[in-house]
C-alpha cells in the first residue's frame, strides 16, 4: 500500500455497516472484494443490487458493480487491507455475554490468506481486548507471520480497531463525515490504518489504542442509553404522579445546561440496547449505572404495554390501532423494537379488535399471524379506530391533526402530539 497506488481491499461481512463501508470504499477507486456467508446475499451485490435498505445505498453499489470495483463471494481472498464487519451478538446463554465468534471465524479466514505488509481493521462493535483475541488467533494460525505487540523488531502486518458510528437512514453521509477513532494494537499500526481510513473519510480520524478504541463504541451507545433511561424513568414517575411529562421536560429544557431526551416506548435497534451489556459483562461490579439503565429501558417497555391494556380495556369492544412498529422513526427497521412487541403483545390478547399502522411494512411480522390483528392505512385507523397507540414517531403520524383524532382515546407514547397529555 505505496503512494497512489490503490490498495486492494477485502471486506467481511455485508451487512448493514460492512456493505456501506465496502461501497464507499470502491467509490474511491479501491478494488473491492467482498464477502458474506450467505449465497443469496452475494448473489444479489454481483447484481447490483442490495439486500438492505438503506438511503442512496442502491444507486452506489449499482454503479460500483457496474464499474467492476466491488464483486462479492462466500470466500476471503487475498488483499492489502481486510476490513471485519461480521455481527457480534449476545451468546444464547440468557446473560448477555457477547459473542465474538462471527469475528474470530473472521479473523482465521483472514489469517490463511495474509502476507507481509498486511492491514486488518476490525470495525464490528466488540467488548475490550477482542482486537487482541483476534491477533493472537492469527499469530497461531500464522507462526510465519510477526504480529504487532508480540515482536521486537517490526511486525509484518498491522491491526487496528476502528468502530463505525452511524446512524440507520445517514449512514453513506456519517460514514463519510463523521469522526472516527482509530486504535492500532500499536502506534505503527494505528498509522496504517489511519492512511487506509484518510481514502475515504472526511471527518477528523483521531489515532489511540486498540483497547481505547473498543471502549469508545461501547460508551458512545451506553451515554444515549443512560440518557434515554433517565427520559424514560421520568416518563414512568410522570404516570404515577399524575404529571405529564412532555411539559415537565420542555420546561427542564430550557435551562442552558439541561438537554432531557425523549421518552418513549422503551429502546430498540442493534446497538444503542445491546452494547452497554458489553460493558457490564467486562465490569459487573463497576458498571452500576449502565446496567441500571438498559434495565429502565427494557421496563419502560413493559410499563408502556400495562398502560396500553388498561386503556383498552376501559374502551371495551373498541377498534385499537397501535401507529407504528419500527424501532425508530421514519425507518423500515422491525428488528428489536419495542413498538413491535407491545402491538403484537397486544394483538395476541386483543386479537381482532387491534389494527396496526406501519407504513413502511408490505405485511405484518410473523408474530401477528393467528391474532386476527390487521394491517391498515392511516385513513382507515382513523376512520375505524376508537383508541389510538402511538409507538413510533413516523412523520406521517406527526402531521394527523387534532380533529382526526376528536373523541379517541389516546395514548402517545412518544410526545407527538403536543396537546394529548
Ligand atoms: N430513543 C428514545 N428517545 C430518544 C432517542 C432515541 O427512546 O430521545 C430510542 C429510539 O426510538 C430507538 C433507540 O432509542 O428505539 C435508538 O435510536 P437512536 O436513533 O438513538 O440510535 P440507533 O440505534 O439508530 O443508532 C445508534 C447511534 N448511536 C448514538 O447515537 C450514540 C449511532 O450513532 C451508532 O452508530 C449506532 O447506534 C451503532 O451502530 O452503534
Amino acid at each position: 500500500m505505496r503512494g497512489d497506488i490503490k490498495p486492494e481491499v477485502c471486506v467481511i461481512g455485508l451487512g448493514y455497516i460492512g456493505l456501506p463501508t465496502a461501497a464507499i470504499i470502491a467509490r474511491a477507486g479501491c478494488p473491492v472484494h467482498g464477502v458474506d456467508v450467505t449465497q443469496n446475499v452475494v448473489d444479489t451485490i454481483n447484481r447490483g443490487e442490495i439486500h438492505i435498505e438503506e438511503v442512496d445505498l442502491d444507486g452506489l453499489v449499482q454503479a460500483v458493480v457496474q464499474r467492476g470495483l466491488l464483486k462479492a463471494s462466500t470466500e476471503v481472498a487475498p488483499a492489502d487491507v481486510f476490513v471485519i464487519a461480521v455481527p457480534t451478538p449476545f451468546a444464547k446463554d440468557g446473560n448477555h455475554t457477547p459473542d465474538t465468534s462471527y469475528v474470530m471465524a473472521a479473523a482465521k479466514n483472514v489469517a490463511k490468506v495474509l502476507k507481509k505488509g498486511d492491514v486488518v481493521i476490525l470495525e464490528s462493535t466488540s467488548p475490550v481486548g477482542t482486537t487482541e483475541a483476534m491477533r493472537d488467533a492469527m499469530a497461531a494460525e500464522r507462526p510465519d507471520l510477526a504480529m504487532p505487540g508480540l515482536t521486537d523488531g517490526q511486525p509484518d502486518v498491522s491491526l487496528a480497531y476502528c468502530p463505525e458510528r452511524v446512524l440507520p437512514g445517514k449512514i453513506l453521509e456519517e460514514l463519510t463525515h463523521n469522526d472516527r477513532s482509530i486504535g492500532g494494537i500499536t502506534p505503527r499500526c494505528a498509522r496504517k490504518a489511519l492512511a487506509f481510513y484518510k481514502r475515504f473519510v472526511k471527518g477528523e480520524c483521531v489515532t489511540t489504542d486498540a483497547r481505547s478504541a473498543e471502549m469508545t463504541k461501547l460508551v458512545e451507545n451506553s451515554f444515549r442509553d443512560v440518557n434515554i433511561a433517565f427520559a424514560n424513568e421520568l416518563s414512568m414517575i410522570a404516570d404515577k404522579q399524575g404529571l405529564d411529562v412532555w411539559e415537565v421536560i420542555r420546561l427542564a429544557n430550557r435551562h442552558p445546561r439541561v438537554n432531557i431526551l425523549t421518552p418513549g416506548p422503551g429502546v430498540g435497534g442493534h446497538c444503542i440496547a445491546v452494547d452497554p451489556w458489553f460493558i457490564v459483562h467486562g465490569a459487573p461490579e463497576e458498571a452500576k449505572i449502565i446496567r441500571q439503565a438498559r434495565e429502565t429501558n427494557d421496563a419502560k417497555m413493559h410499563h408502556v404495554l400495562a398502560r396500553a391494556k388498561s386503556l383498552v380495556e376501559a374502551n371495551p369492544g373498541a377498534k385499537i390501532a397501535c401507529l407504528g412498529l419500527a424501532f425508530k422513526a421514519n425507518i423500515d427497521d422491525f428488528r428489536e423494537s419495542p413498538a413491535r412487541y407491545v402491538a403484537a403483545s397486544l394483538a395476541r390478547e386483543f386479537g381482532e379488535r387491534v389494527q396496526v399502522v406501519e407504513p413502511y411494512a408490505g405485511e405484518l411480522p410473523k408474530e401477528f399471524d393467528g391474532t386476527g390483528a390487521e394491517l391498515v392505512d392511516i385513513d382507515t385507523a382513523l376512520e375505524e379506530s376508537d383508541v389510538l397507540i402511538t409507538l413510533v414517531d413516523h412523520d406521517v403520524f406527526k402531521v394527523i391533526p387534532p380533529e382526526e383524532r376528536q373523541g379517541k382515546a389516546v395514548y402517545d407514547t412518544r410526545g407527538i402530539w403536543p396537546d394529548v397529555t
